[in-house]
């Protein structure tokens, strides 16, 4: 009854918006800021609940990532550091939309019943908060930190101004036992990004990328973030512009320039020819671009794909130098189980070049969500979305195998090359962030492989050449008249679309094109591809008129 009482009273305080439903989408909420504060109240609520379910630590962030700087949104991070279990999205969306507190409190109810969640006997819930650089971060935060102490006992930790990865590299680290501050996350990246860059092959020669790496902070927390942490990297001098003197990723970061295809404010022809990234409005996604001389803040992009492909590259030969040798039935051997994950978004010419390197590549729906889980199903499983959001994830039962052989290879003599190789794996096992797509540690792995490669950012761009494509969006009344399958390639409905697409197709040599309903806008979206920029083009524009 005091928990009643204490859900209601609060909930008072917080009355949502007349008219405006919110969906959970694939990203969590995300909305106009001054729509949010009853969303982020009652999506407290859930993560207390949650944390009492599992009897672990959960994660809030406070977020609109590459949105524009009024928006704002909310998601959960699970106790793997993960995204919310998709079993309690429909919770969430009911409670955001619930009316008043009455209806809040009954929806509660039920569900607490329903999950079996229990109140007496177990340990407080517990809930990690974090935002990013947006003026209404604040406040949300607040209401957010009311909304878990509107479940009694319940504990709100507010770890500040944080990027996405940050938050949810805590929440992991909270719930296996280790500190989770900022430092102890600087200390592990900065920690094994040395150890990889002292296993430098010997006689690499130095191929222009000793020269300074020049960042765009997209005017957000990673720049902010970065700024800090540059210092405690030894062998690497990166530039930090765009570090929140201007608005956020407004003509800046990672989502503009790889959608534009342009650089990035303060960057400009004087910057053409240098190793150049770009980091998204909340440090989870990353892309690395060059400007090109003297054409109007054209860039050479290097997009999630190409990081894909370089990760791939380098982690596939790690595992064939400890292979060498051993006979497909040998006892220390484990054959490794490597798998790659793209949506239908990945540049068809990264698909093929992954494909010719012997890989398993598998398609998932968009969503940071579905490729995790599809990775996670691997040894070593590396995603990426194109737009840079990705990570590598290594089993447990994979790691356990390579330190306990890194041991045995460490006490013999014999072959020190693969004791180098089995280091470098458990290096990028912590370098790179296992909750969820992070920028800076991204960043870092791929300042690693070019060291590592000898290669410079002209030569990593020409692992292979994206065939042109363009990106439409449509805006519809209704977006989920349209409904995809294998993978978001095929429309099913409304119905005859998808052939009315594959007529269009069919008048361009190696052409793709696909549409889907976006999760996070009220678009319908068109990709397409073909071998010239002005086939792409048409093909793009004659399927959006199919949807319009
Ligand atoms: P939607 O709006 O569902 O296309 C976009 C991105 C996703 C992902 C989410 C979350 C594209 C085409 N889509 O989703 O990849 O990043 O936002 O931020 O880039
Ligand atoms: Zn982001």
């Amino acid at each position: 009854e005091k928990q009643q009482s204490l859900l209601l009273e609060s909930a008072a305080r917080f009355p949502p918006p007349k008219g405006v439903k919110l969906s959970y989408g694939t990203a969590g909420f995300r909305a106009d800021a001054s729509l949010l504060e009853s969303t982020v109240f009652r999506v407290g609520i859930l993560a207390a609940l949650r944390s009492l379910k599992t009897g672990s630590v959960i994660g809030l962030m406070i977020t609109a990532s590459h949105n524009k700087v009024s928006d704002n949104g909310i998601k959960v991070a699970d106790p793997s550091g993960g995204m919310l279990t998709q079993d309690w999205e429909p919770f969430s969306d009911a409670i955001a939309n619930a009316p008043d507190p009455h209806s809040l409190l009954q929806l509660i109810t039920e569900f607490v019943k329903k999950e079996e969640i229990g109140f007496e006997g177990r340990q407080p819930a517990e809930v990690l908060l974090g935002r990013d650089t947006r003026p209404s971060g604040e406040a949300l935060l607040e209401a957010a930190k009311q909304g878990i102490t509107s479940i009694v006992g319940a504990i709100g930790t507010d770890m500040g101004v944080v990027t996405t990865p940050q938050l949810h590299w805590m929440v992991r680290a909270r719930n296996r036992g280790l500190e989770a501050s900022e430092s102890s996350y600087f200390h592990q990246l900065s920690t094994s990004f040395r150890c990889l860059m002292d296993l430098k092959p010997e006689g690499i020669s130095k191929n222009g990328n000793d020269a300074t790496l020049v960042v765009d902070g997209a005017d957000g927390v990673g720049g902010e973030k970065l700024e800090q942490f540059k210092k405690m990297l030894t062998g690497l001098c990166i530039e930090v512009r765009n570090r929140g003197d201007g608005i956020l990723n407004e003509g800046v970061g990672a989502d503009y320039v790889q959608k534009e295809k342009v650089a990035p404010r303060s960057f400009g022809t004087a910057d053409a020819g240098l190793r150049c990234a770009s980091l998204d409005g909340d440090a989870d996604r990353l892309v690395y671009f060059s400007v090109l001389p003297n054409e109007n803040n054209k860039i050479e992009l290097v997009d999630g794909d190409k990081i894909l492909s370089l990760f791939a590259l380098f982690i596939k030969e790690q595992l064939s130098i400890l292979n060498e040798g051993v006979d497909k039935k040998g006892n220390d051997s484990y054959q490794a189980r490597l798998g790659v994950v793209q949506t239908a978004y990945a540049n068809g010419a990264s698909t093929d070049y992954l494909k010719e390197m012997g890989l398993e590549v598998v398609l998932t729906p968009t969503g940071v969500k579905y490729l995790h889980e599809k990775a996670a199903e691997f040894d070593i499983g590396i995603y990426f979305e194109a737009n840079g959001h990705g990570t590598i994830l290594f089993s447990e039962a994979f790691l356990c195998w390579l330190e306990a052989s890194h041991k045995t290879l460490l006490s013999t003599s014999e072959g020190s090359a693969k004791q180098k190789a089995a280091s470098r794996l458990l290096a990028v096992s912590q370098l790179i962030n296992q909750a969820v797509g992070d920028a800076l540690s991204g960043l870092l792995l791929v300042e690693v492989i070019l060291k590592y490669m000898g290669w410079s950012i002209h030569r990593w761009n020409e692992l292979y050449h994206d065939l042109p494509s363009r990106q439409l969006k449509v805006k519809v009344v209704d977006r989920t008249a349209v409904v995809t399958a294998n993978a978001e390639t095929v429309a099913v409905q409304p119905i005859g679309i998808q052939e009315a697409i594959n007529v269009e197709i069919a008048k361009y040599p190696r052409g793709r094109c696909f549409i889907r309903p976006s999760g996070t806008e009220d678009v319908i979206r068109v990709y397409a591809e073909a071998t010239s920029q002005d086939a792409a083009d048409s093909l793009a524009s004659s399927v959006a008129k199919l949807v319009d």
